[in-house]
């Protein structure tokens, strides 16, 4: 089934992600569900924008798909039973975490698997990764995104929050390629060295963000788009809107008391921020990280953490 097709058929059934241009959904209770998850923890090798291979780690969904390029990104409904197996094809032990949910989980040795169960919590943005590892798991690609939405089925940032038309998720990263090549060759790094080098939204840079339906944010002049910023990586995104101010709906799933208009959002380390964007004029404009390096990639402008916003 193609991704727009199984967006029509309502996702209360599946766990895969599939929120991308968001047009429609249903407004009904949706019944709590048994979401079964199964991750592969592995070793790999991605090209980056510039042609250059990294070894990097990733949690990887056979069955489903994440946003953009992530091999994975669960979508779950408030109150659902979740259990993710995750099959550890890596050298080390990991576990799985998810900050505000669960932590200190038992680890899965490599060549191991291990079902981490938990129930679906309060409806908002959250990020799953290594706890095991240090910053090391994060670095090396081990985090994707979780999206849980309300029980009531609906479109809503939160259990009567802020509405919205449609809704993109944007979970950013990067990677520095010494590390990566440190861990690809058995070493270890310092990560009071770490300066990283290619940066990503939904694992893709710019201009390969452009051209993905999960990181080209496509809208309707009239309409108010959430966008769920989730910090998968290991530096902060000030995250900088061309042509539109957006509302802070809430930090880390808190609501946020004063709501103030804003054209840059700051995405600490580990954090999530959900926005309402009203969409009040067509156009193409940039939506970046407003960290320099961030939107290069090997050093070279114009890529990395850069995306395009469209409203007609
Ligand atoms: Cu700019």
């Amino acid at each position: 089934m193609k991704r727009r097709e199984f967006l029509k058929s309502g996702f209360a059934s599946s766990a895969a992600f599939a929120l991308s241009g968001l047009t429609v959904l249903n407004s009904k209770p949706v019944l709590a569900a048994t979401n079964n998850i199964n991750l592969t923890a592995e070793g790999t090798y991605k090209t980056m924008v510039d042609g250059t291979s990294i070894y990097v780690w990733q949690f990887n969904d056979a069955n489903g798909s994440g946003p953009g390029a992530l091999t994975s990104g669960l979508v779950v409904n408030e109150g659902d039973a979740v259990n993710v197996t995750v099959s550890n094809n890596l050298d080390r032990a990991i576990n799985f975490v998810i900050p505000g949910v669960m932590g200190n989980t038992p680890s899965v040795a490599p060549g191991a698997s291990r079902t981490y169960s938990f129930t679906a919590p309060a409806a908002g943005s959250y990020f799953y990764t290594d706890g095991v590892n240090g910053e090391i798991g994060k670095a090396m690609g081990l985090a994707g995104p979780m999206v849980v939405m309300p029980a009531d089925g609906s479109n809503t940032l939160y259990a009567n929050g802020p509405a919205f038309d449609r809704q993109y998720t944007l979970f950013m990263s990067e990677l520095d390629d010494r590390l990566n090549a440190a861990v690809a060759s058995g070493g270890s790094y310092d990560m009071n060295s770490y300066e990283p080098n290619y940066f990503f939204a939904n694992g893709l840079s710019f201009p390969d963000t452009t051209t993905a339906g999960d990181t080209l944010v496509s809208m309707n002049v009239g309409e108010n788009v959430g966008i769920r910023f989730i910090n998968g990586g290991c530096i902060t995104y000030p995250m900088h809107f061309h042509g539109y101010h957006v509302n802070v709906a809430t930090r880390d799933r808190l609501v946020e008391t004063s709501v103030i208009e804003k054209d840059s959002v700051q995405l600490e380390l580990s954090s999530c921020v959900d926005v309402i964007l009203p969409v009040a004029q067509a156009g193409v404009f940039p939506l970046h990280t407003h960290y320099v390096p961030g939107v290069t990639a090997g050093g070279v402008y114009p890529n990395g953490g850069l995306i395009l916003m469209s409203a007609s």
